[in-house]
């Protein structure tokens, strides 16, 4: 056995004594005579635990708990207005060959990216405690799950992973048997100095999101928001876990996971790969206004998918909790969700009622009276600003969704059905179509645009290409990561079947700027296309984009024709610009953009003008 050697913990926490290997001790102590934190805590992830963490959280101010007769078990917490959602331009990968990273990332050598964070976080968890936080990405003894371990200086993040991912000690004795484990470090830069009183959301103006896959690391300097702070999310699970998936042949996706189960009682797996804040968690949990439909929920934001010994594709949710958008969800958009969120949740950013409960935009109509907004101010109704910030969010465990999937802890996975890539477009992009075969579903994965949204910094409503909605999330270089994709299609032909690839736009508007399509539940209809087509019930039309619906189940639906006809045709002139676009961005790759998705483009093109 691996030697093992007791934690030197200064104080801790935990009940039970944690002994660690001795390559995490080592890194700890490294990062603690570096970081110089007040104390060391190695957590174990128990409810216990996790009472500790809310306590100091309420008694910091970071924490406002909420009405417990309106929200029982839940707390409001308020950012500082300058770290309210994921810094793209702030975010590194740092590889030695800057081409390792590709076209699509900000790109630092990763021993200059070292030498400067030593300098900027120099003693920056001074004052402040040292949370050791080792977590499973996926269920504990799964081949397709990766361990890890994050260090933090923020009881608001390591609570938080509390709920997005399994923390457990067993974690370290897998490491201890030799699993290899990706380095988490995290810092929100704001060293206390003795006897300084600490504000309720401690960040740096400076940011630094930098991961090193060379060496399996990641660390951050100066957010404690979402996917800056919350380390196995976007950085690990999507990352680094595209590197390792890359060079082990699997695919770490920004993708929902749901199980679809028709009226004749017959189930299909599917994923779908949106951009942030373009409609996972509300498809994750959709209530089918088709009669006989149900959906299961499986995950809403990262799908692993690798091939199983039966040679077909499988995926799991590698996260452990949901951390979704709150404005828009409501009663009728996602009644789901909001049952979920009666209690036992964490509410970022939102606004808070007078009588001690959670609101924001889109939940009801009229907006309440006397709300305190998410800056913490009365909110003025007339000011036509929002109470709750448009990337306000909602953290809370996979196990309080009522539609959760029986599946979603098991170790093999779930064999995929279906593949499905979208992106909020207002025009061009038609509301459902399917892939010619792989190839070509590969190329409507990379020719994936997309509206800005608030998740990120940067212009809302800006279009931009966001291929496998991975553009701020893909560890590598994106020319490599298309061929990898490629190669999947090349592996799953032979050894088992290939799923099915379709592409959907919920997001196209009229001339009134409102939504043609009604969305939520009503997409229950394409998914019904889609399983028709899996069954081979149904023909298509094939058209230069793809294979459109013939025809699709409208009935009940309060909609004209012209608009059915815009949701369902291709509007060649759009489509025609929309290609000189996504060919510019896709030639930034340069030799390394697969030969396969040249010809795709230039198909596409001699279809549309034929
Ligand atoms: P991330 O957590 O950032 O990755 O976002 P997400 O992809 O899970 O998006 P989410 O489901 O939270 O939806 C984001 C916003 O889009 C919310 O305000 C939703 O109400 C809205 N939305 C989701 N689905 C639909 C839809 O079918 N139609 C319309 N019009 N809006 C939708
Ligand atoms: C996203 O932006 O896609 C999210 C939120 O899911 S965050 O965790 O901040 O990345
Ligand atoms: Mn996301």
């Amino acid at each position: 056995m691996t030697p093992t050697i007791d934690a030197p913990t200064r104080t801790t926490q935990t009940s039970s004594a944690v002994s660690a290997p001795v390559e995490v001790l080592e890194w700890v102590h490294e990062a603690a005579a570096w970081l110089t934190p007040r104390e060391v805590v190695w957590c174990d992830g128990s409810p216990a635990e996790a009472q500790r963490l809310t306590a100091t959280l309420v008694e910091s101010g970071t924490f406002t708990p909420l009405n417990p007769e309106k929200r029982p078990g839940s707390y409001l917490a308020r950012s500082e207005p300058s770290d309210v959602a994921r810094v793209e331009s702030r975010t590194f990968v740092c590889t030695t060959d800057p081409l390792d990273a590709g076209p699509t990332n900000n790109w630092v050598d990763p021993q200059e990216m070292k030498d400067t964070l030593r300098e900027v976080a120099r003693g920056s968890m001074a004052g402040r405690t040292l949370y050791v936080v080792p977590f499973s990405m996926g269920p504990l003894d799964s081949p397709l799950s990766r361990p890890g371990v994050q260090i933090t200086d923020s009881a608001y993040v390591a609570l938080s992973l509390h709920t997005m991912v399994r923390v457990s000690t067993t974690v370290l004795v897998r490491i201890a048997e030799g699993a290899s484990w990706t380095r988490c470090t995290h810092t929100v830069g704001a060293p206390l100095a003795e006897g300084e009183i600490d504000s309720a959301w401690p960040c740096n103006d400076t940011k630094y999101i930098s991961h090193f896959p060379e060496s399996n690391e990641i660390i951050s300097f100066g957010s404690a928001y979402g996917g800056n702070a919350l380390l196995p999310k976007k950085a690990f699970a999507l990352r680094m876990a595209s590197v390792l998936a890359k060079n082990e042949g699997w695919l770490a996706e920004h993708m929902l996971l749901v199980k679809v189960t028709s009226p004749e009682g017959k189930s299909y797996t599917m994923v779908a790969a949106f951009p942030s804040a373009c409609g996972k968690t509300n498809f994750a949990m959709m209530q089918p206004s088709l009669p006989g439909w149900k959906i299961e929920t499986l995950g809403d934001d990262i799908a692993w998918l690798a091939p199983g010994t039966d040679g077909r594709l499988r995926a799991i949710n590698p996260e452990a909790g949901f951390f979704g958008v709150a404005p828009g969800t409501s009663t009728s958009t996602n009644p789901v969700a909001m049952t979920m969120l009666e209690k036992n949740t964490v509410f970022t950013n939102v606004a808070l009622t007078s009588d001690g409960d959670v609101w924001w935009e889109g939940m009801s109509k009229p907006t309440p009276e006397g709300l305190t907004n998410w800056l913490g101010e009365s909110h003025d109704p007339d000011s036509g600003e929002a109470a709750a910030h448009p990337n306000s969010r909602f953290t809370v465990g996979l196990e309080a969704c009522p539609s959760l999937a029986s599946e979603w802890d098991d170790p093999e996975g779930v064999v995929v059905d279906a593949i499905i890539f979208g992106g909020r477009r207002s025009s061009t992009v038609p509301l459902v179509l399917e892939s010619r075969n792989w190839n070509h579903g590969v190329f409507l994965g990379a020719t994936i645009a997309s509206e800005r949204t608030a998740a990120a910094e940067g212009e809302v409503g800006e279009v931009r290409r966001d291929p496998f909605a991975m553009l701020p999330f893909l560890g590598y270089n994106l020319g490599d990561y298309l061929q990898h994709w490629l190669s999947m299609g090349d592996t799953l032909r032979v050894t088992g079947r290939l799923p099915r690839i379709f592409q959907v736009n919920w997001f196209q508007k009229g001339e009134d700027g409102s939504f043609l399509w009604p969305g939520f539940g009503e997409n229950s209809r394409v998914l019904e296309w889609m399983v028709d087509r899996l069954e081979g019930r149904v023909a298509a039309q094939d058209s230069p984009i793809g294979l459109l619906p013939k025809s699709l189940n409208t009935e009940g639906l309060d909609l004209d024709s012209s608009s059915i006809d815009a949701l369902t045709s291709v509007d060649t002139a759009a489509v025609e610009a929309d290609l000189d676009d996504a060919e510019e961005f896709l030639a930034r790759c340069e030799d390394r953009l697969p030969v396969a998705i040249t010809e795709e483009l230039a198909a596409t093109r001699i279809r549309l003008r034929s």
